[in-house]
This record gives structure tokens, sequence and C-alpha cells, in this order.
């Protein structure tokens, strides 16, 4: 039997072994202030979605369908992840789904970019849809952050995104079966208690 830290038998554990999914995001397309596409539907437990950062310096950030640009207590954060103008590779950020009932929401933490639509959805649903989050973020920003007294953005639970100095990717997103497996070999996983999210950062 091999030895792997204990927070990935927990992700090993609550994972389906069943084939995963990967999903891709582009951040800051063409030095736009978006995530492309903005909302995954269909996501399953299990399933993988790698954030990738090509421009600027943005963040992937969860919050809350409520509070759109306000970061959820115990949420996911990749942390600012910033991309030089003439970058030629690109940082990665994963996460594993371990429960796809559960919408997810996510914004970008840098300056006004919230505001201005730089938010993200995985599992939006009839009565919690993308529009109505979007909606949200760019015109009741200041609404969101009178009712959460106090709350500061950049509060996060991540706390073990690592960067690495392996610059290759390829390592990547495990092939069905073996999730386990692969995220051990990454170099920064862990499992955020309450959300039931597996992060990995990849440069
Ligand atoms: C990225 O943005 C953060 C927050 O504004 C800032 O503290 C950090 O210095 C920026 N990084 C770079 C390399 O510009
Ligand atoms: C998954 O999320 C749904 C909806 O939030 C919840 O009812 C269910 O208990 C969760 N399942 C697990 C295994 O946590
Ligand atoms: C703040 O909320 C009120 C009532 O919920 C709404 O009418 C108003 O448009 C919101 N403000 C902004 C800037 O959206
Ligand atoms: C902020 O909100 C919390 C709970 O929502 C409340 O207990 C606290 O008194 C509030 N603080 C202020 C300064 O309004
Ligand atoms: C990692 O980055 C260094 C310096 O930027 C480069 O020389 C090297 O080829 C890269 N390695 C890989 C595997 O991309
Ligand atoms: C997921 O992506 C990785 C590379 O990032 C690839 O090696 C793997 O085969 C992919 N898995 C599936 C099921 O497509
Ligand atoms: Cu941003």
């Amino acid at each position: 039997m091999h030895f792997f830290p204990s927070a990935v038998l927990a992700v090993s554990a609550l994972v389906s072994v069943a084939s995963a999914t990967n999903h891709s995001v582009t951040i800051g397309q063409d030095s736009k202030l978006t995530f492309e596409p903005n909302t995954l539907t269909g996501v399953q437990s299990g399933d993988f979605v790698s954030f990738k950062f090509v421009s600027k310096n943005h963040t992937v950030t969860q919050s809350t369908f409520a509070a759109p640009c306000i970061a959820k207590d115990g949420g996911v954060n990749s942390g600012y992840t910033p991309v030089a103008a003439d970058a030629t590779a690109f940082p990665e950020w994963t996460i594993q789904i371990d429960n796809a009932s559960t919408p997810l929401w996510f914004f970008c933490e840098q300056g006004a970019h919230c505001k201005a639509g730089m938010v993200f959805a995985i599992n939006p649903t009839a009565d919690k849809s993308f529009a109505t989050f979007l909606a949200t973020a760019t015109g009741a920003a200041s609404n969101t952050t009178t009712t959460t007294n106090g709350t500061t953005t950049g509060t996060t639970g991540t706390g073990s995104t690592t960067t690495t100095s392996d610059n290759t990717t390829t390592s990547g997103t495990p092939a069905a079966g073996s999730g386990a497996l692969t995220l051990s070999a990454r170099t920064a996983s862990s499992l955020l208690a309450g959300v039931g999210i597996a992060v990995a950062l990849v440069l």
C-alpha cells in the first residue's frame, strides 16, 4: 500500500471514481475581465474545473449567491495570480467538485472587477440563476457590502495554495479512476472543510 497525505485520502473517500470530466475556464482572455465560460452546467460530483490565468492579475474566489463580491467564509480562493504581459506559460488552478447538487459561486477579488461583472458559477439553478447573480454583482455591490458589515474581501479559506518551482502543467487532471493518485502528484492539494472542494494550484 502506498502512503498519501491524509488530505488526499479524504478527497478520494469523498469523490466517485467514475469517470471525472475536466472543465476548463480561461481567465482574462484578450486582457478582458472575464471568466470564459462564465457558467458551467451539468458538472458532476468528482469533476475537475481548471482555471487558466492568461492575463493581468485576477483571482478565483468563492462567494455566495446573495453576496457575489464578498469572499465566502471558509470558501476556496486561488489568491492573486499575476501573469506577465510577455508570459508564455500560464498558471492553472484546479478544484474538484465533491457535491455537484450545490450551486457554487465565484468572483474575482481584484479592484472593481466583480462589479464589472467578473463572476462565475457552477451549476446555477432556475431559482438561483447566473443572470441574477451577475445582476447582483454589477448593480448591488454597495448593498451587499452594507448587509455584510465588517466583512472584508481578501479573507480566504485556502491557506494551502502553494506555488511550485516546477512550471509544467502536464500532470494536470487525472484520468478516470485515478483521481487520488494524480492529486497526490500535485504539489498543492487540500480538502477544505465545509465546502468540500479540493484545490490544487499548478504553475
Ligand atoms: C496583484 O494584485 C494584488 C491585489 O491588488 C496586489 O497586492 C499584487 O501586488 C498584485 N501583483 C502583481 C504582481 O501586480
Ligand atoms: C449535497 O448538497 C445538497 C444540496 O445542498 C445537500 O442536500 C446534500 O446533503 C449534499 N450531499 C452531501 C453528500 O453532502
Ligand atoms: C440596493 O437594494 C435596493 C433594494 O433591495 C435596490 O432598490 C437598489 O437598486 C440596490 N442598489 C443598487 C446599487 O443596486
Ligand atoms: C455584523 O453582523 C453580525 C451578524 O450578522 C452582527 O452580529 C454584528 O453585530 C454586526 N456588527 C455591526 C457592527 O453591525
Ligand atoms: C520552466 O521555466 C524555465 C524558465 O522559465 C524554462 O527554462 C524551462 O524550460 C521550463 N520548463 C518547462 C518544463 O517548461
Ligand atoms: C484531464 O486533463 C488532463 C490534463 O490536464 C488529462 O491528462 C486527462 O486525460 C484529462 N482527463 C479527461 C477525463 O479528459
Ligand atoms: Cu479580475
